[in-house]
């Protein structure tokens, strides 16, 4: 009786009183349990790992900043300290400070890296975009050094690499192949090339195809789908898809991303959202910033719902440091985290996240 009596007491309780959000969230037995306390008892929980992409400048500097990395992350990404600009800045001088902290730093905190990214059309250094420009360097001898550019890179790092993205945005947004040097040049074989030389430079690390827009994109999805099966066929080591996940408030969300990601985890490929962010036109709002909690839920639960889908990464995680506001004019505050590190909804949205 008294325990009827208590309970009805709780009922009212709780209908005249609403909790805040996180105390209901932090109530014993909703969802199967505690809230986890941060990302990294989170990603335990869901058994997905949660990456940031990581600034190597800010993470040297900035104490904060990487105690917060270390604490909520299981995974992280080079943001640019990987990409072929960063390492060899002039031919034949290679600086990878910048990478071996990265790695150095995500292996003393238990963090899987991924490797980002072994073949694109930007952060290209100069004297290889000259060189070509100007044909002192002819298609034969650019195979040789994007052969290279791999095998050094992803042989540097053997064994420290989950995951690494050996081609990133090769589909432009009408669905065609994107017209870049290396297609220009070295014609669509350049891919599976890349495949190959990256397995044999470390047989372990799960080797990924990564791109944007492809959460709801029709014809790059297509296309991307048939450059996989087509890998597939060859008998190409691929084995992951990679979207990146830059979305927008101001745009409807992908509803059919569940479907399109099991397209391709269908073809026996596992799966990573790789660079997730939701961006919003300023000022923020609360509003924004609910819309926003649920598209970063959204985006972490269609992982979770895939058994093939095995990692979720943000694009960084306080917006005080965001690719964003550079470069889309008026839009920004598109992290988990506000400039003081202080979390937005859509990290308290994340952690109610459940398998
Ligand atoms: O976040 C990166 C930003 O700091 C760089 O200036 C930019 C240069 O191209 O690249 C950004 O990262 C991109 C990633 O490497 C590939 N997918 C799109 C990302 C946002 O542009």
């Amino acid at each position: 009786m008294k325990r009827v009596l208590l309970g009805l007491a709780a009922i009212a309780l709780a209908v005249a009183v609403p909790l805040p959000a996180t105390a209901m969230q932090s109530h014993p037995g909703q969802h199967g349990g505690k809230t986890p306390d941060n990302l990294r008892e989170l990603s335990k929980k869901i058994k997905v790992y949660i990456g940031s992409a990581v600034d190597v400048a800010t993470l040297a500097d900035d104490a904060g900043y990487r105690r917060t990395l270390n604490r909520e992350f299981t995974h992280v990404t080079g943001e640019n300290a990987m990409k072929w600009s960063e390492v060899e800045p002039q031919r034949g001088q290679f600086t990878w400070e910048g990478a071996d902290a990265v790695v150095r730093n995500a292996q003393r905190n238990d963090q899987k890296v991924r490797g980002h990214t072994l073949v694109w059309h930007n952060q290209l250094p100069e004297w290889l975009t000259a060189g070509v420009a100007d044909g002192s360097i002819g298609a034969p001898e650019l195979r040789r050094i994007l052969r290279d550019h791999i095998f050094k890179e992803v042989g540097r790092y053997r064994g420290k690499i989950r995951a690494w993205d050996v081609v990133n945005e090769v589909v432009d947004d009408d669905g065609k192949m994107r017209d870049t040097i290396w297609l220009q040049k070295l014609g669509p074989g350049y891919i599976a090339d890349a495949f190959r030389w990256a397995h044999e430079a470390d047989p372990h690390a799960k080797l990924y195809i990564n791109d944007y827009n492809l959460e709801w994109n029709a014809a790059k999805i297509d296309q991307t789908l048939n450059i996989v099966k087509d890998l597939k066929a060859k008998r190409v080591p691929i084995h992951g898809i990679g979207f990146q996940g830059h979305l927008g408030i101001q745009y409807d969300y992908p509803g059919d991303f569940p479907s399109v990601m099991k397209r391709f985890t269908d073809l026996g490929l596992e799966a990573a959202i790789t660079e997730a962010d939701v961006r919003m036109v300023l000022p923020v709002t609360p509003e924004k910033l609910a819309t926003q909690a649920d598209y970063y839920k959204r985006m972490l639960q269609t992982c979770v719902d895939n058994r093939r889908c095995v990692e979720f990464t943000v694009w960084g995680f306080t917006d005080a440091h965001s690719w964003v506001p550079g470069w889309f004019d008026g839009e920004g505050a598109a992290t988990i985290m506000d400039e003081n590190l202080v979390p937005k909804p859509a990290y308290g949205a994340l952690l109610s996240v459940r398998k």
